[in-house]
């Protein structure tokens, strides 16, 4: 991709740029990312950012003179437009079954646990920038259910961590990282074995360690 460009708008820290750094960094591809749009800076929820997302979300992706919103949808595109290293499998049903799980876990699963229970530790906003512990326990049943979801998933064996890395080992691992690293959600992770041993295999892959450790 000698004279390409491709940048990716949208905070280092947001998960879901972090998907889509990963699946460049997988495909060795040439990238920038931040809050800037061709070099200037563009606030986060500014006006102009608001006139480039309907929902007013990062990331958007702009590839020369395309421009992108949604993180399944660009991950998807990166991986027809760059089609070296494959991430979706190539079998009909099981990439039937890898876009079920993209979407479920960008529209169901990943949202709640950042808003409900990630982003009172990222941002705690009790008394003197205390997290609200009340607030986490709130959250816990959910953070629970959706973990046990994701652990009965990885018991079958079939979707995530297989022979290759793909978009949804890329959508769920940033915010799994996040709970590893905090006391608090590594706690919760050691009822979910498959989950564990999951958050080990992927935090080796090479992209994982240059982003996410
Ligand atoms: N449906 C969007 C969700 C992305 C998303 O929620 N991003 C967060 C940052 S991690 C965001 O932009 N939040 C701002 C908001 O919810 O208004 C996608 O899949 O790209």
């Amino acid at each position: 991709m000698n004279n390409e460009s491709l940048h990716i708008y949208g905070p280092l820290f947001s998960p879901f740029v972090k998907t889509v750094i990963l699946v460049c960094e997988e495909k060795g591809l040439n990238y920038t990312a931040g809050l800037t749009i061709k070099g200037e800076e563009v606030p986060f929820k500014s006006e102009q950012h608001l006139k480039l997302h309907p929902a007013g979300k990062v990331p958007i992706l702009f590839h020369n003179d395309f421009m992108l919103c949604e993180t399944v949808a660009i991950c998807r595109y990166l991986d027809q437009v760059f089609p070296h290293t494959p991430m979706q499998p190539e079998d009909i049903y099981e990439r039937a079954l890898h876009d079920q799980w993209c979407s479920l876990l960008a529209g169901e699963f990943i949202l709640p646990l950042i808003h409900n229970y990630l982003l009172e530790f990222a941002f705690p906003k009790g008394e003197n920038g205390q997290v609200r512990m009340d607030k986490v326990k709130e959250a816990e049943p959910l953070l629970l259910n959706t973990l046990t979801k994701l652990n009965n998933e990885l018991e079958t064996g079939k979707t995530f961590g297989q022979s290759i890395f793909t978009i949804a080992d890329a959508l769920i691992i940033p915010i799994l990282a996040y709970l590893h690293g905090l006391p608090h959600g590594a706690e919760h992770l050691k009822q979910f074995s498959y989950l564990q041993d999951y958050i080990t295999k992927m935090l080796n892959q090479p992209s994982c360690v240059k982003l996410l450790k």
